[in-house]
């Protein structure tokens, strides 16, 4: 699928508070700054026009964007979030989404989803049940893609704390996947390009217009991926990886 634009939100002055689990120490600022400006410019290099949000200082997490919606062809949905302290971040979505998409949508309680826990693939959204997004959740969203013409199934996920925490799908039938999605019934048919367990964190990459972009400092997966025929480009983003967000949360596609 080809991307026209993408929205980011800068990183709000809160950010060293996010949730983590990563024991990575706490992130820089002005460091994490520098590598959102550069996450932005590699956005653009593959032809996105990118739209800058300001920096939302009450909610630590707030620069994970890609948590607080789904846009698809057919509709955009504002999700739950999972975490009672990024539920907050949603609150002015539905306008900033109303500017591009005409049929926007809401997730309701008790759903709870974020948009980490949903690969597209070719049409097709595979949802993860985990600590942040229920079945409830994600029946909702379901039901959005039926009634817009697409469609979406669950699969449930143990030990990350996204679906695509593990896996990253970069078209033409190619799955990056790392620790658990492996061994999954429902991707066993891709062909897989497996990520070590030392590099797990590069499994988070994102393929725009023919570019794969890949974390920096995870020469393995990106020797597999370019590989596998992919343009591949590295980006600096271990300021976020020190808060479990990698490149897919930190931006919307479409
Ligand atoms: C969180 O735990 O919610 C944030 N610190 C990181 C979110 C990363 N988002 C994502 O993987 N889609």
């Amino acid at each position: 699928m080809a991307f026209t634009h993408a929205i980011v939100r800068r990183p709000g002055a809160r950010l060293a508070d996010g949730i983590t689990t990563a024991a990575l120490g706490p992130p820089d600022i002005d460091r994490a700054r520098r590598q959102h400006d550069g996450y932005i410019a590699a956005l653009e290099a593959c032809g996105l026009d990118v739209t800058v949000l300001p920096g939302d200082n009450e909610h630590p997490d707030s620069v994970f964007v890609e948590d607080v919606a789904l846009l698809t062809p057919g509709c955009a949905i504002v999700t739950r979030p999972g975490a009672d302290s990024r539920r907050g971040e949603t609150d002015g979505w539905h306008s900033v989404l109303s500017r591009h998409f005409t049929d926007v949508r809401r997730i309701t309680a008790p759903g709870t989803v974020e948009g980490g826990d949903i690969l597209a693939v070719d049409g097709h959204y595979y949802i993860g049940l985990t600590e942040r997004t229920n079945a409830n959740g994600a029946q909702q969203v379901i039901a959005v893609l039926e009634s817009v013409g697409l469609g979406g199934a669950t699969v449930s996920v143990n030990r990350l704390l996204h679906l695509k925490t593990g896996i990253a799908y970069l078209g033409g039938g190619h799955m990056v996947v790392a620790d658990e999605m492996a061994g999954m019934a429902a991707f066993a048919d891709f062909r897989h390009i497996w990520v070590p367990p030392s590099e797990g964190y590069a499994a988070n990459c994102l393929q725009i217009n023919g570019t794969v972009l890949v974390a920096d400092g995870f020469p393995e997966t990106a020797a597999r991926i370019a590989a596998a025929g992919f343009t591949v480009q590295t980006v600096a983003v271990d300021e976020f990886q020190k808060l479990d967000g990698g490149l897919s949360c930190l931006s919307l596609r479409f």
